[in-house]
């Protein structure tokens, strides 16, 4: 399937949605704000890991990434320039309790404070995300998410935090994507801490979901008027034929990559099928976890970049597709897909696109960047959006990945996802055409 060419179709703007429906772009700590050893922050596991070698595509780090933290206010008037209703960012645990427990570091949380402060100034929600990957650095050497206190030590965090700003932010999402902080990190060994042991991974993926749970009936507590949810990256998992070992596949990672985190948030139990295909690596689950971890939510976060496409001998890529600069295929239509299976298979929540977005490699020619491919992508994505909630689906909002390029992880920053462009030498910042026709939807 091709790209529609959004200029070959009418024109969808901010009108086909409801009124109440929220637009913004998201962010997250590590990838953007860089000071990373001022006032008083610790090191997160990320800064241990971008200093291993071979670890980072261009041997890069977040030390410095877009200098958000000394260009905040720069930053809140490009946010507001781009006539969003809503910004989603993450706190970096290790400001605001460099140990990531104990004491708390008021020059974080002050950092946040005027974040918060400078986006209502500007008319702009505030989306709060409590963990973004940046785990304190001595929690990991207490064996981070594989040890359970980890999630005690979280909900602790999570208190702190929301005494602070729960009332003053619109969500709080405890987690972004915990496939990631789990199964891509201590699994797959590509994100923090690079460990590559399953059973690991699992405990790992099990406390992460138990730390999201006592963070949740710790804010409760509060009676905070902000929402309070979780960000989960779900990948629909098509079988490339009928034939039944296609199938089989895609229903195996179906269970590993999106069922193994909705089911104990959404239904208080783990998905049998995956859990007999874990054999001995599966989590210790003690009396009373799943209650913790399915305590209902006021909104679930989704992350939809593409889909998946499963053959009895591994991943299949269709010829006839487009890819991003990822190497992921571009498919709206797995949104759509997405979306209408979890409202037929799941009681939830509102739903809310907290993340979607490509990376291409963009070129600064002139002071434009003409990507037409992010253009059409974030076409096709916010119309199988659109078509979904006219079958029904509740959605809330749609976040665009992201304000601007930034520290993308493993690919440090050799991959652009931003709707502006960033000088990583200058740290000027230029409006791409993504930017500029997303203001034009804004405007409808
Ligand atoms: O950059 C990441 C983000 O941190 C989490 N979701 C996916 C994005 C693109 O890889």
């Amino acid at each position: 399937m091709t790209t529609p060419d959004p200029s070959q179709q009418s024109a969808l703007t901010h009108r086909d949605f409801p009124a109440s429906f929220v637009f913004g772009v998201a962010t997250s700590s590590y990838q953007i704000e860089g000071a990373a050893h001022e006032d008083g922050r610790g090191d997160s596991i990320w800064d241990t890991f971008c200093r291993e070698p071979g670890r980072i595509l261009d041997g890069s780090s977040g030390d410095i990434a877009c200098d958000h933290y000394h260009r905040l206010d720069e930053d809140l008037d490009l946010i507001a320039s781009l006539g969003v209703r809503a910004y989603r960012f993450s706190v970096a645990w290790p400001r605001v309790q460099p140990d990531g427990r104990g004491a708390v570091s008021e020059a974080g949380l002050a950092f946040y404070e005027r974040l918060v402060d400078g986006l209502h100034a500007r008319g702009i929600e505030p989306h709060l995300t409590l963990y973004h990957w940046d785990l304190p650095q001595p929690l990991q050497d207490a064996g981070g998410w594989v040890n359970r206190e980890t999630a005690q030590h979280f909900a602790e965090y999570a208190g702190v935090v929301a005494r602070r700003l729960g009332n003053r932010v619109r969500s709080i999402a405890t987690l972004n994507e915990p496939w990631c902080s789990s199964i891509l990190s201590y699994q797959l060994g590509e994100h923090a801490p690079g460990l590559r042991d399953r059973k690991l991974a699992l405990a790992a993926a099990h406390h992460l979901l138990l730390g999201h749970g006592l963070a949740m009936r710790r804010m409760r507590e509060l009676e905070l008027s902000a929402e309070l949810g979780i960000v989960l990256n779900l990948t629909p998992m098509d079988a490339a034929t009928p034939d039944p070992a296609d199938v089989a596949a895609a229903q195996a990672n179906d269970g590993t990559s999106n069922r193994w985190f909705l089911d104990p948030l959404l239904r208080g139990e783990y998905p049998q099928d995956t859990w007999d295909a874990y054999g001995p690596d599966v989590p210790q689950v003690q009396a009373g976890d799943l209650a913790i971890i399915s305590q209902p939510n006021d909104f679930l976060g989704v992350n939809y970049y593409s889909r998946g496409l499963l053959s009895a001998s591994g991943h299949v890529k269709p010829q006839t597709s487009s890819y991003t600069d990822m190497g992921w295929e571009v498919y709206p239509q797995g949104l759509r897909d997405l979306l209408r299976r979890l409202h037929a298979d799941y009681t939830l929540p509102p739903l809310s696109i907290t993340e979607n977005g490509a990376a291409y490699p963009d070129v600064l020619e002139d002071g434009a960047v003409h990507d037409a491919e992010r253009v059409a992508y974030l076409d096709g994505h916010l119309r199988a959006l659109h078509s979904a909630m006219q079958a029904g689906v509740k959605v809330t909002g749609y976040f665009a990945w992201s304000l601007m390029d930034n520290f993308e992880w493993a690919w440090g920053y050799a991959r652009r996802f931003g709707l502006v462009y960033v000088d990583f030498g200058t740290q000027q910042r230029t409006l791409k055409d993504s930017a500029l026709w997303y203001r034009e939807f804004l405007k409808g």
